[in-house]
């Protein structure tokens, strides 16, 4: 039987009975860009349903990393994790800053901060964190380090969309945040991102380095980017946005069913907290060990044999890659957790609403491989 493929994750959308109106709006007022309209709503909407002041919306969150180093003009050395997607590590060479890799936690998959202080030198001047899976960092750990060397804290949440650790959005730790609303993300704007950013002066700086650096009519104080979003692509989040708790209750249903269905299975380790208030089961990573029968990469041959598109999220680490593998950081015998990580995590399909009876063939598959 031919049945279609079952992927990693697939994107949610609100139906076009929301959008329409939405679309009536910006062709009415002819308003598609610069800080429009639909742009101001969904940046309201979006702190009022993230618990946060102030955030400023971006076209993609790879430009939303590049301007939170910008902003604190940092051009030295800055401290990141491996295990994360490649934007991670690019948008800090794009800022003009050096990437330094530190080994990550067993537990969290996230940097941990003894790596990270054994990597710091005179030249480092900040940190970036992943909330990898929208897992938290130990950012108690994180913003007691940055607090004794003096270093800004930057995170990469962009799986953490909607996650709280204890009363707090996580997004509202470091020094800035960065959300990615990427079609593949728990919120999605097809192409899209904010920085979650302290005051209302911090925002407006963050709009006028997205919009050239201009001032106003006659001055330009800085080399600024073009990294605004559409009005349109702001419609698609005012749609979505009230979907939110619905499809996050609905992951964390799906995750929950995962790790009913894989418990007890010899070698097999399921990593994200589902059962954890707050958590948004933005993936399901699951860590294939020794005593599982085939390696991960077997089983995601497996997978991809029954037409399960399971992915290997992340491998290679970013230090393997070729534009960083010269760096003395990215040296693996200075990253064990990191490899081992890397060779052990798939991350099987998730999304909320993933068919029962194609998660039950993924689970009997992880179940019985051979
Ligand atoms: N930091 C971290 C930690 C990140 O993970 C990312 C992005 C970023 C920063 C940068 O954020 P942005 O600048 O993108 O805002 C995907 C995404 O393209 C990427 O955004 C994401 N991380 C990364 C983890 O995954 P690919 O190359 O694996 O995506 P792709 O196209 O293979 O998509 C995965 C599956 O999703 C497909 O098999 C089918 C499904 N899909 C995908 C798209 C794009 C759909 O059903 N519809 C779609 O429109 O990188």
């Amino acid at each position: 039987m031919n049945r279609a493929p079952v992927f990693v994750t697939r994107p949610m959308l609100p139906s076009l009975a929301e959008v329409i109106p939405l679309m009536e709006e910006i062709w009415a007022s002819r308003m598609l860009s610069n800080n429009g309209p639909m742009l101001q709503r969904l940046e309201a909407a979006l702190a009022r349903h993230l618990g946060v002041a102030h955030l400023a919306v971006v076209c993609n969150a790879s430009l939303g990393l590049v301007m939170a180093l910008r902003h604190f003009g940092i051009t030295g050395e800055v401290i990141t994790s491996p295990f994360s997607f490649l934007a991670t590590s690019h948008a800090i060479r794009w800022a003009g800053a050096q990437p330094v890799f530190a080994d990550i936690d067993p537990v969290t998959l996230n940097l941990d901060p003894a790596a990270v202080e054994a990597r710091i030198t005179p030249q480092t001047q900040a940190i970036l964190a992943v909330h990898c899976y929208g897992i938290p960092c130990d950012t108690a750990g994180l913003s007691d380090l940055a607090r004794r060397h003096g270093l800004r804290l930057i995170y990469d949440a962009a799986h953490a969309f909607g996650v709280r650790d204890g009363n707090r959005p996580l997004v509202a730790e470091g020094d800035l945040s960065v959300l990615s609303f990427h079609a593949t993300k728990v919120f999605n704007t097809f192409e899209g991102g904010a920085i979650i950013c302290p005051d209302a002066a911090t925002k407006a700086a963050l709009y006028r380095l997205g919009n050239y650096g201009i001032v106003d009519d006659v001055s330009v104080e800085e080399v600024g980017l073009n990294t605004k979003m559409s009005e349109l692509h702001a419609a698609m989040g005012l749609a979505l946005l009230p979907h939110m708790e619905g499809a996050i209750a609905a992951r964390n249903r799906v995750a929950a069913r995962y790790c009913r269905g894989l418990a007890g299975v010899a070698g097999l380790r399921c990593l994200c907290p589902s059962d954890k208030a707050g958590h948004n089961s933005y993936a399901f990573p699951v860590r294939i060990g020794p005593d599982y029968p085939i390696s991960r990469d077997a089983l995601w041959q497996r997978l991809k044999d029954e037409g399960i598109l399971a992915r290997r999220y992340f491998h290679p680490l970013i230090s393997d890659m070729a534009p960083y593998a010269g760096l003395a950081s990215a040296d693996p015998a200075g990253l064990p957790v990191a490899h081992l990580a890397s060779e052990q995590v798939l991350c099987l399909p998730l999304y909320p609403d993933l068919d029962p009876a194609d998660q039950d063939r993924v689970i009997a598959t992880v179940v019985r491989p051979c």
